[in-house]
Parts: C-alpha cells; sequence; structure tokens
C-alpha cells in the first residue's frame, strides 16, 4: 500500500505539472482527490489493515493529499497570475492616445438672433413675454381692430382649427392679454417674441411659419418720437452706429398713424445699389401708435393712456445682417448652413 501511495503521488505531481489550463487542471483534482479518486479509496480498505499498519498509512495516504492538494493550489494560483497578464496585455489601454473630436453644437442662427433683440430692449426696460401659438379668434383679431369681415381674418389666409381657434397669425394677442391682465392702470412695456403662422406658399421670401417679434409700450404721454428713439437706438445698436432710419407713412388696422422704418443700405451709404434696389434704403419693420380703439378693449382709457407698438421678422434681420438668400435655410436645418453662424 506503501507504494501505491508513493507511485499515486508521483504520477499526480506529474498531472499537474502538466496540466496548462485551469480546466485541466479542476480535473486532475477531481481524478486524484475527488470522493471516487484513488486515495479515498485507499482510506476506505484501511479496514482491512492490522493495528499497527492503519496509522502508518493513514499518515501516510493523508501526507500524500495534503502534497498533492498543495502542489494543485501552487500551480492554480501560478495559471491565474499567467490568465490575468495575458488579459491585461490585450486590453491594454494606450492612454497617451488624443482623445476623438466631439462634435459640438451651438443654438440656431435665429434663436441668437431673437436672443440678441431681447437683450437691447431688456436693456431698455422692456420685458419678454411669451404666449399661446394657438390663439382665440377674439385675441388674435377682435382685439387687434380686425373686424369679422377685416380682409386678414380670411380662411385663406390663417390655419383655423375650428371656428373660434387657429393658429396666431402674430404675436399681438400675447400683448392684448398682458394689457388685460395689467387692468388698465399700469403701464405695459414688453416684447413678445415667438412663432407665427399663415397660409402662404412657401418660396424664398414666403414661409407659412415664420417668427416675430413685437414690441409693446403703453403709458401716460407716450409718443412718436418715443418710437423713433427706441427704433433708431435698435437700429444702431443692431445694425451698426453708422447706419440712419426713416420713418414713411403706412397702414396697419391696429396703429393709427402707422410707420414702417428703413434703415439706410450699409453696401452704398444711401447712395443707391442693388441690394437697397437703388433706393439707399432697405425695409426692416413696421409700427405705430396703437390705435384708440385696441387700447379701449384691452381695458385702457385713450383719453389718458397711449402707446407705441412696433413688429419685425426676425428672419427677414438675419437675412438683412448676414446675407441669408433664402428663408427655408432657416428651417430645413443643413448643418453645413448651420455651422456657419455657431460662434466660437
Ligand atoms: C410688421 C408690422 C406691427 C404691431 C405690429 C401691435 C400690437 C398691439 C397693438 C398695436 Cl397689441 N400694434 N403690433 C403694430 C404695427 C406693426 O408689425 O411688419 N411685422 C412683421
Amino acid at each position: 500500500m506503501k507504494e501505491r501511495l508513493q507511485a499515486l503521488k508521483e504520477e499526480a505531481l506529474v498531472k499537474v505539472e502538466e496540466a496548462s489550463t485551469l480546466e485541466a487542471l479542476q480535473q486532475v483534482r477531481v481524478s486524484y482527490l475527488g470522493k471516487k479518486g484513488p486515495i479515498t479509496e485507499v482510506l476506505r480498505g484501511m479496514g482491512k489493515l492490522s493495528a499497527e499498519e492503519r496509522p502508518v498509512i493513514g499518515d501516510l495516504a493523508n501526507k500524500v493529499r495534503e502534497a498533492i492538494a498543495s502542489q494543485l493550489d501552487e500551480k492554480k494560483a501560478a495559471l491565474e497570475a499567467k490568465a490575468l497578464d495575458e488579459k491585461l496585455l490585450t486590453e491594454k489601454i494606450d492612454v497617451t492616445l488624443p482623445g476623438r473630436p466631439v462634435q459640438v453644437g451651438g443654438p440656431h442662427l435665429l434663436t441668437s438672433i431673437v436672443e440678441e433683440i431681447e437683450d437691447l430692449f431688456i436693456g431698455m426696460g422692456f420685458e419678454v413675454r411669451e404666449g399661446p401659438e394657438v390663439e382665440t379668434d377674439y385675441y388674435n383679431f377682435e382685439a387687434l381692430n380686425l373686424p369679422k369681415d377685416h380682409p386678414a381674418r380670411d380662411m385663406q389666409d390663417s390655419f383655423y382649427i375650428t371656428e373660434e381657434l387657429l393658429l396666431r397669425t402674430h404675436t399681438s394677442p400675447v400683448q392684448a392679454r398682458t394689457m388685460l391682465e395689467y387692468k388698465g392702470n399700469k403701464p405695459v412695456k414688453m416684447i413678445c417674441p415667438g412663432k407665427v403662422y399663415r397660409r402662404d406658399t412657401d418660396d424664398a421670401t414666403h414661409s407659412h411659419q415664420f417668427t416675430q417679434v413685437e414690441g409693446l409700450y403703453v403709458d401716460k404721454d407716450v409718443r412718436m418720437s418715443d418710437l423713433k428713439g427706441v427704433l433708431n437706438q435698435f437700429a444702431k445698436q443692431f445694425f451698426g452706429e453708422e447706419r440712419e432710419i426713416r420713418l414713411r407713412p403706412s397702414f396697419f388696422p391696429f396703429t393709427e398713424p402707422s410707420v414702417e422704418m428703413d434703415i439706410s443700405c450699409k453696401v452704398c451709404h444711401g447712395e443707391g445699389c442693388s441690394v437697397c434696389k437703388g433706393t439707399g434704403w432697405i425695409e426692416i419693420l413696421g409700427g405705430g401708435m396703437v390705435h384708440p380703439d385696441v387700447l379701449e378693449l384691452a381695458g385702457y382709457d385713450p383719453k389718458i393712456y397711449s402707446g407705441f407698438a412696433f413688429g419685425m421678422g426676425p428672419e427677414r434681420i438675419a437675412m438683412l445682417k448676414y446675407g441669408v438668400d433664402d428663408i427655408r435655410h432657416f428651417y430645413t436645418n443643413d448643418v453645413r448652413f448651420l455651422k456657419q453662424y455657431h460662434k466660437a
């Protein structure tokens, strides 16, 4: 039995030595030290031995088992270390590699223009207000002196949702709502930027959805000269100190008198060229003194209060400032267009 144990030990140690994977090593462990293995078998047969032999063989069997077990553990640790080394080698990260560039976005040109306009008017004490894009017929038309038979209310020109609801055709209803909220007894000084909708066939200069920024100042003793001063300040800050403005008589149902404002052409400085179509002037916006009926409908007594209002289209302003030749560029979102206006 001693020889058998000795032989088993040598055989097992050779197998451990030969095992080149953790799986093969586990196989060796099971076959020599497992419940059905040869050492267990020897220990089981000890009953047949004499009283003198039993402790000697028992002791030897345990020693052989321990020797094999410790070799197995040692080999296991070595194989595991080798596996880890290989893993570290194949999964090596080169931290000195330069990073991949990240695509950085930026605000849309229209967003930047609207924010720039907002900042200029905030600087002159105006508050910025927004309102719903789906409006009632009352706020969109009635409150702004556009009675039922007015041509601007034609189904052909607006997107109606029901008889009473439509997509707003201008941002003026936000101003009508604000005046009513202020209850006719305190000044209103606001601008309202936002999307507006008109039924139109899209082309280089028309879009069925576009952006508007309107302004309104209602107080005691507001005059046309106040309108001129505020708009002149805006034109010079936005387009450049060298720009001149001029006001021409015009017509809007919600203002009386009404004006349109031009700025001097920056290409020819008033001489006349192709940009200004020979006139020396470029139309920028419309405005006027708030119609007394509009004040009255909004709860302001036109004998005590007066006001000016104006409206502009940021798309047109951006097209003039940056030489954009087609309004559709703002909505098709071609990144080659948009990227040109991202500030660093
Ligand atoms: C334009 C002209 C304009 C207004 C908008 C307005 C609003 C109220 C009362 C009176 Cl609540 N007027 N807004 C007045 C005149 C012109 O817009 O060409 N916009 C693109």
